[in-house]
Order: C-alpha cells, then structure tokens, then sequence
C-alpha cells in the first residue's frame, strides 16, 4: 500500500461521517484513533516523535490507529523523512500538500482522509508530550466527546517562557473569554493544539479555521457535550523554528469574531419561527393593501384631510391585520387566550407595537436619506424589512408570547 498522498486540490473543508469508519468498540481491526502530525521544516522531531507514539500507541492500540504526517511541502523536506520511515512504522501515513498552506487546515484535510473514529493533533516539535496521548485517548474511550491537553490544570504549565509569551498567551485567552465566552470558557486552555475528539461531534458542518487555532473551530462548530482535560507541561522546542509570527495573532482575533457572528446568526435563525413570519409577512400585505384602498378612497374620492384620511386607513389596516395575526399566524395563542379582555389587552399591545415601528420607520428612512445620502426608495424598502421584524418580533414576545404557550399534545 503506498503510504505517500500527494494533495493538489483545495476543495470544502468538511469531516466525512465516514459512515465506513466502523465504531472503536466494534471491530476489532477497525481504526480507533487517527492522530495527525501536522509539519512545516520539522525533519529533525519527527523521527523521534513517531518512534514515541509508536511505542505507546502499539501497546494501547496495536494496530488501531494511524499516524497522518500532514507536510506543507517543507523545503527541508519532512515529507520526504516521513515517507521513508512508513517503512519501518506499518501504522504511519503521509499527506504532502503543495497547493494549500496553514496549520489549521492542514490537521482538516489530515481528518478528512483519516479513518479513524477519535480524531487526534499533535505538534511535531516535540513540545507536546507523546505520553499524554494515552491519557487523552482514555478520556475520550470513556465517554468524553473531547479530551483537550491543557497546561491550566493540575500537571500542566509552560517550561521557560518569556513574559511576553505568558503575558501573550493570557491576553488572548482573556480576550477569547470577553468576545466569545461560550466557547473559550468550555476549556482552561482554548489555546492547546493537542487534542482529540470524536469525529461524530464535528462531522458534517463546514469547518473554516483561520490561522493556528483550530481547537475554537472544534469547540465553536461541533456538537461537543462532554470535555476532558488532561494536565500537560508545554516543553521547549528539541530543535527546529517557531512559525508563529504577529499574524497569528490577528487571525485569532478574526477568527473569533467571525465565529462570534455565525453563531448569533445560527441563534437568530433557530429563534425565528419562519412559518410564523410567513404568515405575519402576507397578513402585512393584506394590510397595505387595506392601508392604500382606504386612503384611496378616504383621501381621493371623499376629499377628507391628508392626516385625517392617513391616520384612518393605517387605523383600520392595524385592526384587519390583528384580526388575521390573532385568528392564523397565532390562532393557537388566541385559542388559549379567550375572552374579550385577553383579547382587547393583544389588541392594545399589537396596537402600540406598530404605533413605535411607524416612529422607527420614520427614523430609519430619515437616517438613510438625510445622513447617508442612501435613495429614497431603497431607504424605504430597507425601513419596511426593520419595521417588519420588529413589529414581528416584538409582538411575538409580547402580544402574543409564543414563548409561554405549552405545547399542544
Ligand atoms: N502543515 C503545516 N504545519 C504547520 C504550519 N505551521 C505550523 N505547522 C506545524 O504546527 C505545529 C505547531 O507550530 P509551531 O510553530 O511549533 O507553533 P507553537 O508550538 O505554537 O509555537 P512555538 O512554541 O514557538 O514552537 C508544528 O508541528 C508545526 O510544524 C503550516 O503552515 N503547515
Ligand atoms: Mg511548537
């Protein structure tokens, strides 16, 4: 079996179901645990490293699991050095990338080709310990959905670093817990690029990492429920160079708001009920068109004041599309909130609510047309789409609070 890939494409960056890859407590050749190495000029760590893991992954695991070296066409050539010791390592696998670069992307396109059902990164510098493998592997063996090698927990720590590297590396975790709490605060440390997770909890969703940090995408995009943790002291490098420059450090804050913004969309989309707006967006239309007959016929052929025939036909298309909201878009509220006052307390509210989108549409067409210079019809359109998820949204928490309505049987 050749043991040397050549990746060219690009492509999505997706873990497969692998609906083929059977369950680590199923059968008993199956691959339990694929662990990738990802490298950039690391020739000198990663005989050792594999020679380590090996050690330990054949006493744990024998034959179960695999070794993917993911090499960005190093000019020193690791592809080459890993390639050659596939002859020795039967569980060893290289990946040579030449059109891509990145670490994040790296480990993806490593478990997108990988088999196993626990899906493993490790540094190839030899900063992360191999021992811990075992430890992470037991975590997850017992249930967790992720095992995360940390240096913020008992038995973990950094061996010599600067204070400018500490006071770095705080910084970004804090900044983390401020922009995105709910993810950075799952870990003790988001920062640790050793880790393994199971490949149910993140398969599926595109994953789109930016720079180095890969752990904030598993955490942010995946459906993990359960973490471990496992105490580790971050070692100085055996030999070899650093990569990390400035920009990792802008792409981590990038990285974070642009996962911030995608999980406030996903929320939004999860909380608005889209057949609800359907029916509250063609009630809205039933109402224009009571809203312009009437002032047509108000205004046009009665001859009545401008206001006078304004306020009049917006009165009466308010009432047409409360009765329609009230007896459709939310008739099973209505039919558990019988009776006249329940029923005049919505009306009032329905009411008021559209009575501040008037003030808010005025506003809105204002600002567009005033001060940003924007056209007068586009400022209306866009002043109708907020005023129609306001008076939506707000009357949904209010006038008729979907929320507190037990669901039918
Ligand atoms: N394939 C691939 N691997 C990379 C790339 N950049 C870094 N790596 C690997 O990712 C791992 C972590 O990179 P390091 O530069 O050691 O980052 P670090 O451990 O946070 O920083 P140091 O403590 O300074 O070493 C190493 O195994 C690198 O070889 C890349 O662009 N492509
Ligand atoms: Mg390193």
């Amino acid at each position: 079996m050749n043991r040397m890939t050549e990746l060219t494409g690009t492509g999505v960056l997706a873990v497969p179901q692998g609906d083929l890859c059977v369950s680590p407590e199923g059968a008993a050749d199956a691959i339990a645990l694929s662990l990738i190495i990802p490298t950039y000029n690391e020739g000198k760590t990663v005989p050792l490293l594999i020679d380590r893991l090996t050690a330990d992954l054949d006493r744990m695991l024998p034959k179960r699991y695999e070794l993917i070296v993911v090499d960005d066409d190093s000019p020193d050539e690791t592809w080459r050095i890993a390639q050659e010791l596939t002859t020795c390592y039967s569980q060893l696998r290289v990946m040579r990338r030449t059109t891509e670069r990145g670490l994040a992307s790296a480990v993806i396109r490593g478990w997108q080709g990988a088999r196993g059902a626990w899906l493993g990164v490790i540094d190839a510098d030899l900063q992360h310990p191999p021992e811990v493998l075992l430890q992470l592997v037991a975590a997850v063996q017992d249930g967790a959905d992720l095992a995360v090698a940390s240096r913020h927990v008992e038995g973990g720590g950094v061996s010599e670093w600067s204070f400018t590297r500490r006071f770095l590396s705080r910084g970004a975790q804090v900044l983390g817990l401020l922009i995105l709490p709910a993810v950075v605060g799952r870990v003790s440390d988001p920062m640790s690029g050793y880790f393994v997770v199971r490949r149910s909890a993140i398969a599926g969703p595109l994953l789109n990492p930016k720079g180095y940090k890969i752990l904030l995408e598993v955490l942010g995009r995946g459906h993990i429920k359960t973490v471990a943790e496992v105490g580790y002291v971050f070692q100085e490098r055996a030999a070899g160079e650093s990569k990390v420059t400035w920009r990792q450090y802008v792409d981590y804050l990038h990285h974070l708001v642009r996962l911030r913004s995608r999980r406030r969309l996903e929320r939004f989309r999860r909380q608005l009920p889209l057949r609800r707006f359907l029916q509250f967006v063609t009630v809205g239309f039933s109402g224009l068109f009571v809203d312009y007959s009437l002032f047509y016929l108000l205004f046009g052929q009665l001859g009545l004041g401008l206001t006078t025939s304004n306020v009049l036909s917006a009165e009466c298309a308010i009432i047409n599309n409360f009765l329609w909201n009230d007896a459709w878009t939310f008739a099973d509220f209505a039919k558990r909130q019988r009776g006249w006052q329940a029923r005049s307390k919505r009306f009032l509210k329905f009411n008021l609510i559209c009575l501040a989108g008037l003030v808010l549409n005025t506003l809105v067409v204002n600002l567009l047309f005033n001060v940003f210079g924007v056209n007068a019809y586009v400022a209306k359109f866009v002043a109708i789409v907020a005023v129609t998820l306001w008076n939506f949204w707000v009357n949904l928490k209010l006038s008729w609070r979907v929320t507190q309505v037990p669901r039918q049987p």
